[in-house]
C-alpha cells in the first residue's frame, strides 16, 4: 500500500516538476506580478529556514507545513546557507499584506511589508512545494486587491466540530482569505454558549427532531431525534485564538430581530406574543421574532453581547438583520407603542430603531456593526457596514451614503447552491452557481459611479448549511468554488483569466488533496 502511495506521489511529482519547467507557478490567487529566473531551488535535509525574533510564529508555521509535505525536517537556524529567509520590510513592500517572495538556486527569501505580508509569502511557498521538490527561480511581487476577503459558514442549521472550524479557517488562510464570518444563532439553534441565560444551551441548542433534508425526493424528512449542541466559550476563544496565529479574524453574528426561533422557545418572555415558541425543526423565515417594544429584549440582547465580545477581537459584529417579517409587531400592542412614542412611520422605521438601538450600544463598547442589507429599511444606522446579499442594489444606495460595503450577492457567491447540473448532485439550495459564475463577479459594479468604489470594502461567499449536514458535505460545496471567491478578492481585476484559472487549480488540486479536502472534482467539465 505504501509503495503505491509512495509511487503515486513521486508521479505527481514528476508532474508537477515537468509542468513547474514550463514555468507556471499555480498559486491561488494569482500574485500581482511573477517574473520567471533561470534555475530552481530545490528542498532538501540540508535546507533551512531564517527568521527575524518577530517572525518566529511564521517559520514554525512554514517548518511545520514542509515538514508534512517533504517528510522531513527543516531546522530554524540563523545560518544564511541555503536556506528560506524571513523578513519584514515595510519601506521595501508598500502594500499592507504584501509580500515579495524571490527563488533562486541557492535561496528563498519572503520579505513581507507586515507579519500578515510573510504569511502569505509562505502560504504561496507552500502551495508551490506540495506542487514539487523544486522550485523555479523567480520574483513574485503580490499585494491584496481588498482588505476584507470573507468566507462565512451557518453553523445554526447543522453544526460542525470545532477541529473542522479550524480546518475551514486554514483553508480560509491559505487562500489568503482574512475573514470568517461565523453565523452563531439562528431559528434552528443557539450555538454559543451565554452563562447569563442556561436555557439557550439547554434549549435553544437543541431541536426535536434531526432534518435529514440531503435526499432529493423530500427536502424535509426527520428522524425524530433531537440535533443540537452548542460551542463552549473556552472552544470560541480557542478558536480565535488559532484563527489569529493564522491572519484570520473571527466575525461572530448573532442574529436579530428576525431568526430567533430558537432564542425565543428559550425565553419567550422577549417575543410580542410570549408563548408558543418552538426551535424550528425546519427551513424557511419564520414570523418569531424578537419583540421591539419591550425594553427587556434589548437588556437581553445586551447582556448576550456582553458575553460575546470578550470572546472575539473583531472591530465588527454582525448583528444579522435579514428576513424579519413585521407580522408579530403588527400585531403587538408594545410594539405599536414604540412606534408612537419615537414618531416613526410604519414596522420598517421600527426595525431601523431596533438596530440604531443595539448599534449605539455596539458602538460604545468600540465595535462597529455589519448587518445583512435589510438594515437599509427604515434607514440606516449611522455607522453601519452593509452585507449586499440580495443582489448588488443595497451595497450600490449603502457605498453611495458613504458606508462601507461587503458585497456578498446570492446570484453569485453563495455556496449553497447548485455547483454543477449533473443528476447525482447532492440536494442544494435552489440556486445554480457554477465555479465559472462565481469566478466572474466583479465587486466594483458599473451600477455603482467610481468615486464610490474605496467604500467596497470587500467580498464574501456565504456557506448556508441546511443542506450540508456533514462537514465532508460543506468541504464539497465550498471548494474549489473558495478559491475563485479567493482570487476575485486578492487579484487585480486586470489580471483575472478564467482559463488561466482552470489550468493554475488543476495543478493547486494537489493541495487540497494535500489537506485532505473532500472537493468537488468535476470542475473541468463546467463551462457555463
Ligand atoms: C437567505 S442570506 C438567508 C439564509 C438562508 C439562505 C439560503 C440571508 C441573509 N438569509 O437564512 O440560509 O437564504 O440560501
Amino acid at each position: 500500500k505504501r509503495t503505491l502511495l509512495v509511487g503515486i506521489l513521486c508521479i505527481y511529482n514528476c508532474l508537477g516538476f515537468a509542468q513547474q519547467t514550463q514555468k507556471t507557478l499555480a498559486i491561488i490567487p494569482k500574485p500581482v506580478s511573477i517574473t520567471y529566473e533561470t534555475g530552481s531551488f530545490i528542498f532538501d535535509k540540508q535546507t533551512t529556514i531564517l527568521a527575524e525574533k518577530s517572525l518566529e510564529a511564521n517559520a514554525k508555521f512554514l517548518q511545520t507545513a514542509l515538514q508534512h509535505i517533504h517528510h522531513f525536517s527543516f531546522a530554524i537556524t540563523n545560518k544564511s546557507k541555503q536556506a528560506i529567509e524571513l523578513r519584514i520590510d515595510s519601506v521595501k513592500v508598500r502594500n499592507r499584506e504584501g509580500y515579495f517572495l524571490t527563488v533562486s538556486s541557492s535561496q528563498i527569501s519572503i520579505i513581507g511589508h507586515d507579519v500578515a505580508g510573510v504569511f502569505y509569502g509562505v502560504q504561496s511557498l507552500i502551495q508551490l512545494s506540495v506542487q514539487s521538490k523544486s522550485i523555479p527561480a523567480c520574483r513574485i511581487e503580490d499585494y491584496p486587491r481588498f482588505a476584507y476577503r470573507g468566507l462565512h459558514l451557518d453553523v445554526g442549521r447543522n453544526m460542525f466540530p470545532i477541529s473542522f472550524l479550524k480546518k475551514y479557517i486554514d483553508l480560509l488562510a491559505s487562500y489568503k482569505l482574512n475573514t470568517f464570518h461565523w453565523h452563531l444563532t439562528d431559528d434552528q439553534g443557539w450555538r454559543i454558549e451565554i452563562k447569563k441565560y442556561p436555557r439557550l444551551q439547554t434549549v435553544a441548542a437543541y431541536r426535536q427532531e434531526t432534518i435529514i433534508g440531503h435526499k432529493k425526493d423530500s427536502p424535509h424528512r426527520f428522524d425524530g431525534k433531537p440535533y443540537g449542541g452548542f460551542y463552549t466559550q473556552l472552544e470560541v476563544k480557542e478558536l480565535v485564538r488559532y484563527a489569529t496565529q493564522r491572519h484570520v479574524t473571527i466575525i461572530p453574528e448573532i442574529e436579530m430581530p428576525g431568526h430567533a426561533s430558537a432564542a425565543l422557545a428559550a425565553y419567550p418572555e422577549f417575543g410580542c406574543r410570549q408563548e408558543g415558541y418552538q426551535t424550528a425543526t425546519f427551513w424557511g423565515v419564520f414570523d418569531e421574532v424578537f419583540c421591539a417594544g419591550n425594553d427587556k429584549t434589548f437588556s437581553f440582547l445586551q447582556d448576550v453581547l456582553d458575553e460575546v465580545l470578550p470572546l472575539f477581537s473583531s472591530k465588527y459584529i454582525h448583528i444579522g438583520g435579514d428576513e424579519c417579517p413585521k407580522v408579530r409587531w403588527k400585531a403587538c400592542p408594545k410594539c405599536q407603542q414604540r412606534i408612537k412614542t419615537q414618531g416613526l412611520a410604519d414596522e420598517h422605521e421600527l426595525q431601523s430603531y431596533f438596530i440604531q438601538r443595539i448599534e449605539k450600544y455596539l458602538n460604545g463598547k468600540g465595535r462597529e456593526i455589519i448587518g445583512w442589507d435589510e438594515i437599509l429599511e427604515g434607514g440606516l444606522s449611522p455607522n453601519a457596514t452593509v452585507m449586499s446579499w440580495r443582489g448588488e442594489a443595497g451595497g450600490i444606495a449603502a457605498a453611495q451614503q458613504k458606508h462601507e460595503v461587503i458585497m456578498t450577492p446570492e446570484s453569485h457567491l453563495y455556496l449553497d447552491y447548485y455547483q454543477s447540473l449533473h443528476s447525482d448532485e447532492p440536494t442544494a439550495a435552489a440556486g445554480y452557481t457554477s465555479l465559472t459564475k462565481v469566478y466572474s463577479y466583479e465587486p466594483h459594479t458599473k451600477d455603482l459611479q467610481e468615486a464610490y468604489y474605496p467604500f467596497i470594502k470587500g467580498v464574501q461567499a456565504n456557506v448556508w448549511t441546511e443542506y450540508m449536514p456533514s462537514s465532508e458535505q460543506v468541504e464539497y460545496m465550498t471548494f474549489p468554488r473558495a478559491l475563485a471567491l479567493a482570487e476575485i478578492a486578492w487579484t487585480p481585476k486586470e489580471l483575472k483569466d478564467y482559463d488561466d484559472f482552470l489550468s493554475r487549480l488543476r495543478q493547486n488540486r494537489l493541495f487540497l488533496q494535500h489537506k485532505n479536502v473532500n472537493y468537488f472534482n468535476r470542475f473541468e467539465e463546467l463551462n457555463y
